[in-house]
């Protein structure tokens, strides 16, 4: 039988019952590209708060010599933070072998609403092949694709990438997953010219992140799957 694919264009539309074999957070521009690259760098662990003080409680309890904090609110860098949210802050050297506490605006919050299911994943279109092909060995009967959206509202490049994933999974089981699958068709050839167009891809570029969103443009340029341990804990799953 068909995987069964449904895609939640938010957190928030997310049915409060039932759960699935497998849910996957999506958050392209930035937090899921950022913790796929963390963990291909190297990195222990990422571990996702939905706020600070819970980051800063939890990071406190680890040696600080083994702790890299990302903390990001509407686009910038918390203050005392050692990055916000860019991918270009993981490199081996800063995280290789380091716990990664990560609060970001909208992609921790998706991350808590799916943590009870079975099996959590991460994607974005960096990883997007690599998760697929996990799925796909998993052989799983259902699968949710949650994009994390911008504050409550649906968002361009999470939906492309969830439609990335049906398009190479197959399994339509929702009218969203059909609408992203002809998205992502639709942009596949100009994924960067999509982040351009979108409403946050914007609200990056007004903060000179070009180089990010050119970064999470790129398909299958970071061999992870981050794959929930516990729920907030992420590791890679990929051996
Ligand atoms: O909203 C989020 O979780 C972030 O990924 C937003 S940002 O790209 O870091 O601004």
């Amino acid at each position: 039988m068909d995987m069964q694919i449904s895609v939640f264009h938010t957190p928030e539309l997310v049915p409060t019952e039932g759960l699935p074999d497998c849910a996957i957070a999506i958050d392209v521009l930035r937090a899921t590209s950022t913790m796929a690259t963390a963990l291909a760098n190297g990195a222990a662990a990422v571990h996702v708060h939905a706020d600070l003080a819970s980051l800063n409680t939890a990071s406190d309890g680890w040696p600080a010599e083994k702790v890299v904090r990302g903390g990001e609110r509407n686009g910038k860098q918390v203050e005392g933070f050692d990055f916000g949210n860019s991918p270009f802050y993981c490199t081996a050297e800063n995280v290789g072998g380091k716990q990664v506490f990560m609060s970001t605006t909208n992609g921790t919050r998706t991350l808590q609403r799916i943590q009870a299911c079975p099996t959590v994943l991460t994607a974005a279109f960096v990883n997007v092949g690599f998760v697929a092909d996990f799925v796909r060995i998993q052989d799983f009967a259902t699968v949710w694709l949650v994009g994390s959206g911008w504050q409550g509202s649906y968002s361009l490049e999470d939906t492309a990438c969830a439609g990335a994933l049906v398009a190479l999974l197959g399994g339509a089981a929702n009218d969203e997953a059909v609408a992203a699958s002809a998205l992502y068709t639709t942009w596949q050839q100009d994924l960067l010219g999509l982040l351009k167009k979108a409403s946050h891809g914007q609200r990056l570029l007004n903060l000179n992140c070009l180089e990010d969103l050119k970064y999470c443009s790129e398909i299958d340029t970071v061999r992870a799957v981050p794959l929930q341990q516990e729920p907030g804990i992420l590791i890679q799953g990929l051996k």
